[in-house]
């Protein structure tokens, strides 16, 4: 059986969406990042990087979320992962969880971990500030590309359960959601979905923390 681990709210949760969409047979194994269970060894041994998301399959473990989520989208092509049977549409996810993985969290990775970025702490302070410049710039090209239906086709993908999880972190930062009509819409879209509902529950997120305050 699959065995996703996460932490509740971290990128993860677009993993998890992916497969309550795909109806899969899987088990959640939970390790807290706030608790530092992903840098235990225990957890280093599924994963060196101490990063969730990570995904155990019978034939071995899978990290990297654009990795996983293209595992899940080939072992059952439904909903919430990556599209399947049109080359530019998985292309055009693909690109999006791109762009997504590599500079809009690694904006938001220097709000939370500057200490990542330099040992110098006058310098933290700086890579701060320009992470939250970052983050809001990226607001603005995110809310540009949320339409009325979903990013991708008009079909519910990663992209945009990533997006959601994303919309909860910018809550978390103090960002002015009202800024990004668009994209608040999307997410409560999201949420109204059966399947992201589940998983949401399952990592004992409220509903509320998707919701312009
Ligand atoms: N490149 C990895 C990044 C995963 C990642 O940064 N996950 C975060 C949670 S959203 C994490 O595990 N953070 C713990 C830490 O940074 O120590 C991926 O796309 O899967």
């Amino acid at each position: 059986m699959l065995r996703l681990f996460y932490s509740p709210g971290a990128c993860s949760l677009v993993p998890h969406v992916a497969l309550e969409e795909a109806g899969a047979d899987f088990e959640l194994v939970r390790a807290m990042i706030a608790e530092g269970a992903h840098q235990r060894p225990e957890y280093l041994a599924i994963n060196p990087h101490g990063r969730v998301p990570a995904l155990a399959t019978d034939q071995g473990v899978i990290t990297e979320n654009i990795a996983i989520l293209n595992f899940i989208a080939d072992q059952f092509g439904a909903e919430g992962s990556v599209p399947r049977g049109d080359a530019f549409a998985a292309a055009r996810c693909n690109e999006l969880l791109g762009w997504f993985a590599s500079s809009v969290h690694i904006a938001f990775s220097q709000i939370w971990r500057a200490h990542r970025f330099t040992d110098d702490e006058a310098a933290q302070r700086t890579v701060t500030v320009s992470g939250n410049a970052t983050v809001r710039r990226h607001f603005e090209e995110i809310d540009g590309l949320c339409g009325d239906g979903w990013l991708v086709e008009n079909r519910f993908s990663a992209a945009d359960s990533y997006l959601l999880t994303f919309f909860r972190w910018s809550c978390k930062i103090g960002a002015d959601m009202t800024r990004y009509p668009r994209w608040a819409a999307l997410a409560g879209r999201a949420i109204e979905r059966p399947a992201v509902a589940r998983a949401l529950g399952n990592e004992g997120l409220p509903h509320s923390d998707f919701a312009i305050q």
